[in-house]
């Protein structure tokens, strides 16, 4: 028909891609990529998006003429979140709907972190969300610092990973470990986080090379996006992949978690909590402490139950 153009398709679902100050962007399902606003309703009494459309969000669509406007978010199946920064007591939700999280870690530039490692475990484990830990640089380790430390997480239930994002390493597990689940064509979301400088652009660029991977701008202070509210970009580099980039964290609070049962989201010592021979055992100096008793053992990572004991009395002091 003369005039009216090529036929625009306006999809009445999509996936949120990532959250932009004002409006959203949205990735429909046959992949391409377009802005829809988020109507007054949606909003919270700042007329602030918060935490009512995240990048996840899978989302019904009105058209106002060219204009995509969110008519609802659909019931999430699970959230990832962290205290939002700030005096605030807040939860940030940073992704919704995930298959799984990796952590990228390194050993050395920057040294191993298991502050980060296990807060981003414990929200894991809280939200029922698989967890990959993929130790990159392992160019700079000796192999048997590499398998210790993977060692000590697998006994924690974790999988973990080995890489070299530089030479590609290990990168192909990774692909494996994010492409479609059991090769059904059931799609895989994964979310990335890491420490700055652990490499996890470097690796993001390894797996998925024709996409630019935007550069988050991060505001230090608030750890959201200088031109975003929330820095995770949702992409999809195949069908049935989709990765989950955030910038390199400084800090990361826990939302959600008391200090009485983090125990609970140590899968490594969650069966011991009840044995030791004072129920209020603070796994410290007591004697009969069966959580000590199996770090003895060799049984539980002295570094998990080193990072367990200061994450739970930060917890209990309230700061985190
Ligand atoms: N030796 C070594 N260096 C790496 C590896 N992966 C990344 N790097 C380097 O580490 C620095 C930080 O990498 P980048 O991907 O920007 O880290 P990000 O902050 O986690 O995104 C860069 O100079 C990379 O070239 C690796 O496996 N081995
Ligand atoms: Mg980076
Ligand atoms: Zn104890």
């Amino acid at each position: 028909m003369l005039g009216t153009g090529p036929a625009v398709a306006r999809p009445t679902v999509a996936t949120v891609c990532r959250i932009d100050f004002g409006s959203v962007r949205l990735l429909a399902d046959d992949g391409h990529d377009f802005e829809g606003s988020v109507p007054a309703k949606l909003r919270g009494v700042k007329k602030s998006l918060g935490n009512a459309v995240v990048t996840g969000d899978r989302v019904a669509l009105q058209w106002d003429h060219e204009r995509a406007l969110v008519e609802r978010v659909e019931s999430r199946r699970n959230v990832f979140s962290r205290r939002a920064a700030g005096e605030r007591d807040a939860e940030q939700v940073v992704t919704a709907n995930l298959d799984q999280v990796v952590i990228v870690a390194a050993l050395q530039r920057p040294d191993f972190s298991p502050g980060l490692v296990d807060r981003v475990l414990v929200q894991c484990e809280r939200a029922g969300i698989p967890a990959l830990l993929v130790l990159n640089k392992t160019d700079l380790d000796s192999r048997s610092e590499t398998e210790s430390l993977l060692a000590e997480y697998t006994r924690a239930g974790v999988r973990g990973l080995a890489t070299c994002a530089v030479s590609g390493l290990g990168v192909d597990a990774v692909r494996e470990a994010c492409g479609p689940i059991l090769r059904m064509g059931t799609p895989r979301r994964t979310l990335f986080v890491g420490h700055s400088g652990v490499g996890k652009s470097t690796l993001l660029a390894k797996l998925m090379p024709a996409v630019t991977i935007s550069q988050g701008e991060v505001n230090e202070v608030t750890g959201k996006g200088r031109h975003t509210t929330s820095a995770a970009v949702l992409y999809r580099p195949a069908p049935e992949t989709e990765l989950v980039d955030t910038p390199g964290v400084r800090a990361f609070a826990l939302w959600g978690v008391e200090a009485g049962e983090l125990v609970e989201y140590y899968p490594e010592l969650r069966p011991l909590a009840g044995g030791c021979r004072f129920s209020d055992c603070r796994h410290d100096r007591e004697p009969g402490c069966a959580l000590r008793a199996a770090v003895e053992r060799g049984e539980v990572g002295e570094r998990r139950f080193a990072s367990y004991c200061k994450l739970r009395d930060e917890l209990a002091e309230g700061f985190h």
